[in-house]
């Protein structure tokens, strides 16, 4: 029997495709078809609005979040805002003023359960009289972890959790590594010939990539909190390691810079944190001060460091259609690797994509669950 149009009260539907079909007769499989995950269609809204404010929120998470009517139309937008700031549910609420009343929330993160440098979102969900609540992921950062949709649900709204869940993981990949793990997201970057070769014999390095890349290098420190390179890289190329737009000036927010030991004085690095000792320690440290994302830049024998450890978490790698054509250019990393085959470092590919004439290759680690499932397979 034919789904009636009229009168049927939907608050998950997106009105205007449902008025759409209504108007044309459409039956239910096409009203089916034509709604189904709208839900979805608000959070995908949510999570574009939490990338707009990818580089400017941390320590903070990217949040977005979208206030929709019961006629299913979007009265309020927000994102959250620098530190200190409105998270993002309270700039939607403001956003949204009065219409908020019996409305919707889509939020891409759990709503905030405490006072902190703002008032808890939820408090502030409840209080404009939202209904329903829908959240991609829980914020496992300890003040909140599940205390939001408690309170939510206390209070007698209705809570949907899950949609979007795995874009938005992705998305807040470095906020979650960090409060579940007290370290940064770390991410190796490496500019490579397509012989495998970071510098030449001499020790030049610039530039293997081209100018399309580079920016793209650029926008990668922008969403890191921190630039990390050891000390050799500081004394042989003196890179200054700060995020400028294209025609060279400075942004105004920059990654904290660290070298791995001593910087020499007078190197363009400078101000940087020089720290020393165990890489593990090293990361407690920077989780310590809030870096989500650290970028480690350079040069071989750090790189070498952190992927032996398995502390790499993500590896970015730019490949120049370039031969340095011997055994003599600088390697991607340094001393022995694995001595046969059956000890290969394989990655898992995550995404190929062409900048200008480069490629940019990024690989993410095997998870153990990934590995045993490998493992399975090959057995
Ligand atoms: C939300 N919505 O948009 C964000 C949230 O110091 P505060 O008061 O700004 O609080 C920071 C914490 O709030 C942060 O660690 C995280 O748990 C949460 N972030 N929560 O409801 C938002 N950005
Ligand atoms: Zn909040």
């Amino acid at each position: 029997m034919p789904w009636r149009c009229s009168g049927a009260r939907a608050r998950t539907e997106h009105a205007v495709v449902r008025d759409h079909f209504c108007e044309r007769g459409a039956t239910v499989n096409d009203l089916e078809l034509a709604t189904a995950g709208s839900d979805e269609t608000y959070m995908k809204r949510a999570v574009e609005l939490a990338q707009g404010v990818r580089t400017t929120t941390s320590p903070n998470p990217w949040v977005g979040c979208v206030i929709v009517s019961d006629a299913g139309e979007i009265v309020g937008e927000g994102a959250t805002a620098p530190v200190g700031g409105p998270h993002a549910e309270a700039a939607a609420l403001a956003a949204a003023g009065e219409a908020a009343r019996d409305s919707s929330a889509y939020v891409t993160l759990e709503p905030c359960s405490h006072r902190g440098r703002t008032p808890p979102c939820a408090d502030a969900l409840i209080a404009a009289g939202v209904t329903r609540v829908v959240v991609a992921i829980g914020d496992p950062d300890e003040k909140v972890a599940g205390g939001g949709l408690r309170a939510l649900r206390a209070a007698g709204l209705e809570v949907s959790t899950g949609v979007l869940a795995d874009k938005v993981t992705d998305q807040l990949r470095p906020y979650l590594v960090q409060r579940t793990r007290g370290r940064p997201y770390v991410v190796l970057k490496l500019a490579v010939t397509l012989d495998g070769r970071t510098a030449a014999p001499d020790g030049s390095s610039r530039w293997i990539t081209g100018a399309e890349a580079r920016r793209d290098v650029h926008r990668l420190r922008a969403e890191s909190d921190a630039v990390l390179v050891g000390a050799g890289t500081v004394r042989l190329d003196d890179p200054e390691l700060t995020v400028r737009d294209d025609q060279g000036a400075s942004e105004p927010r920059q990654p904290l810079r660290v070298v791995l030991g001593h910087a020499p004085e007078g190197a363009r690095v400078h101000p940087a944190l020089e720290i020393e000792g165990d890489l593990g320690h090293v990361l407690d440290e920077l989780g310590r001060r809030g870096v989500l994302q650290l970028l480690v830049e350079g040069g071989a024998d750090v790189a070498t460091q952190f992927h032996h450890l398995g502390l790499v978490d993500r590896y970015v790698l730019y490949l120049a259609p370039a031969f340095l054509g011997g055994d003599d250019g600088r390697p991607v990393f340094s001393g022995p690797g694995v001595a046969t085959m059956s000890s290969i470092w394989r990655g898992r590919l995550v995404s190929v994509r062409r900048l200008g004439d480069d490629l940019r290759i990024d690989l993410e680690p095997f998870t153990d669950q990934q590995q045993e499932e490998k493992g399975a397979l090959s057995t």
